[in-house]
């Protein structure tokens, strides 16, 4: 029980401990007790019995198994630990400066309740179909660009840090994010322009598709004609001015501006491929995703939250809504069947973020409906017409449900 307590205690407050971290020397102690316990039953009898040949083995066979399975657990932790080996890589790892720092993140909505204009590391979503997060060392680290080009590349960390860095707020998106839902974050990513490589790689004409492939073998394909664009796409190093965490694609991954992750944010990276569309399916679009995936335009109301109850009077909604490369140019809300009015848009730093909104209205008691819908800046509206995340993003208005006292 006392090395349990001292277990729990060092694990708790490890930096970054989980808030199940105590759990695995809960369940260690746990299970120690049981065993104890049934051992020691197993001596007992063998001792009233005056030494049965029965009793020993099966005290014999008990304390083998016992045995056994201490070891395979301790040469499983030990891998497990090993596998978390690269969070020292990390934590040395020193960021190369941009070429010119990052536009200054404007005034933002100060309505208590909305999501922040940009997303801390540790409340980043993660999606990926990783068990336990790839560790990639990046001394060993390397990326192989081939396939349909004339001229193959492949470099190394080194190499990479001493390329041109640019550092650009964008906000990702995952496909699977259902109307009003928070598969969602904005971050400021350094990085090296993936244009830059291609054009050195020279892709020979008609290979359309740009196949990511992770150490673990995930893939996704981007058109080759969006990586190459002007936009800016970059192989990724950094996160908000830290290493990219472990998680989230250490030591690099891809960031696409308006394209869903799906298709264009490889963590873990370490090897593109030009091909076609026509020659190869990528992870998800063997399981029956599209094979394009450029973001659609959303918004979310983010407070008063769905069945939250609220003074009569002013009340101030609030929320984010995401076009991205083309940018958000309008947010209306509509109360209950009454017109649409307009919402009052924060700043942002470009088209490739989203965009904080707010909204008062004097409300009066009763139930209320409210609902948001953006507009981007060619002048679309996002459509009512729900659709699941399956095969290519939600779509339909968000909607919360209040009650005014
Ligand atoms: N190696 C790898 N990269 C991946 C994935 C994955 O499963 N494996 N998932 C993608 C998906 S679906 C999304 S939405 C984004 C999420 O990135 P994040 O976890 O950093 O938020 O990563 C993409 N990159
Ligand atoms: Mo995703």
């Amino acid at each position: 029980m006392v090395f349990a307590a001292i277990g729990v205690a060092a694990a708790v407050t490890r930096p970054g401990a989980g808030v199940l971290a105590w759990l695995p020397t809960v369940t260690g102690a746990a299970l120690a007790i049981v065993v104890l316990h049934r051992l020691h039953a197993l001596a007992g009898a063998i001792e009233s019995a005056d030494l049965d040949p029965d009793g020993r083995r099966r005290f014999l066979r008990g304390l083998g198994l016992t045995a056994g399975v201490a070891v395979a657990g301790g040469v499983v932790g030990r891998w497990l630990t090993e596998r978390q080996a690269v969070a020292k890589a990390r934590d040395n790892v020193v960021l190369p400066p941009a070429r010119q720092s990052p536009p200054a993140v404007p005034a933002t909505a100060r309505v208590p309740g909305v999501t922040p204009y940009v997303s801390s590391n540790a409340d980043f979503y993660r999606i990926d179909t990783a068990l336990y997060p790839p560790q990639v060392d990046p001394s060993t680290w390397e990326l192989r660009i081939h396939g349909m080009v004339r001229n193959p590349i492949t470099i190394t960390w080194e190499q990479l840090l001493r390329r041109p860095m640019i550092e650009r707020h964008v906000t990702l998106a995952c496909v699977s994010n259902e109307v009003g839902g928070d598969l969602i974050g904005n971050a400021l990513w350094l990085g090296t322009p993936i244009r830059e490589l291609l054009d050195e790689a020279d892709p020979l004409p008609g290979a359309d598709q740009v196949i990511q492939r992770s150490v673990d073998g995930w893939t996704c394909g981007t058109p080759t004609a969006v990586l190459r664009d002007g936009r800016d796409a970059l192989l990724t190093i950094g996160m908000n001015g830290q290493p990219l965490p472990v998680e989230h694609g250490f030591p690099v991954r891809m960031v696409v501006p308006g394209l869903y992750g799906y298709v264009s944010a490889c963590k873990w990276i370490t090897e593109i491929e030009l091909s076609r569309f026509d020659d190869f399916d990528a992870y998800w679009a063997r399981r029956g995703w599209s094979a394009q995936g450029p973001i659609k335009t959303q918004s979310r109301i983010d407070t008063p939250r769905d069945g939250a109850a609220r003074p009569a009077g002013t009340v101030v909604a609030g929320g984010v809504a995401w076009a991205q490369h083309t940018g958000i140019a309008k947010v209306e809300v509509q109360v209950d069947d009454e017109p649409w009015a307009e919402a009052t848009l924060a700043g942002t730093v470009s088209a490739d973020t989203w965009r904080q909104w707010s909204y008062s209205w004097t409300a009066t008691p009763g139930v209320h409906r409210l609902r948001v819908r953006a507009t981007d800046r060619r002048g679309r509206t996002q459509t009512s017409i729900p659709a699941p995340p399956d095969p290519d993003g939600a779509t339909g208005w968000h909607a919360v449900t209040i009650l005014v006292k």
